[in-house]
């Protein structure tokens, strides 16, 4: 079967706490590819569209102030189930929710600052990724 693409991004508070490497290690290590790699600070506008799905949330506001606070590492990441494979190495949205050998599971509590983003499906992945490598 064909190599499937997403787009994970380390987070800001990840950055800030020099987790970068650790989260890019395990990527690696289950056998996934780093394709392309870029750092960022995403502004408010391109935040927006990204997060376009959850405009109406409650959470929006706070979500979109987050991902704006500092740089991000953006990373387009290739493999067998790619989209699949870094949710599950990712754990659940909620950090205390998420099991020990998880990235969420073992360094986050918080559920705004939860370290990470995966694309939840090929479709997503195919969007994010055009607006972040392709849409500059
Ligand atoms: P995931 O990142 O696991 O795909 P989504 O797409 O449901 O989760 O939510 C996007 C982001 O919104 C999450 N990564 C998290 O930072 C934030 N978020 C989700 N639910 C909440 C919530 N109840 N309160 C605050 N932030 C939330």
């Amino acid at each position: 079967m064909a190599d499937q693409s997403t787009l994970l991004i380390v987070k800001p508070d990840a950055v800030r706490r020099g987790l970068t490497g650790e989260i890019l290690s395990r990527v690696e290590r289950k056998g996934l590819r780093l394709e392309s790699l870029r750092m960022m600070r995403i502004d408010r506008d391109l935040a927006e569209r990204h997060y376009a799905e959850h405009r109406e949330k409650p959470f929006f506001g706070e979500l979109v102030e987050f991902i704006t606070s500092g740089d991000v590492v953006l990373v387009k990441v290739t493999g067998r189930e790619a989209v699949p494979v870094l949710r599950s190495l990712m754990g659940a949205t909620d950090p205390a929710a998420s099991p020990p050998g998880t990235i969420r599971g073992d360094f986050g509590i918080l559920i705004t600052e939860n370290l990470v983003h995966g694309s939840d499906s090929p479709e997503s992945a195919a969007r994010e990724l055009a607006l972040f490598f392709e849409g500059q």
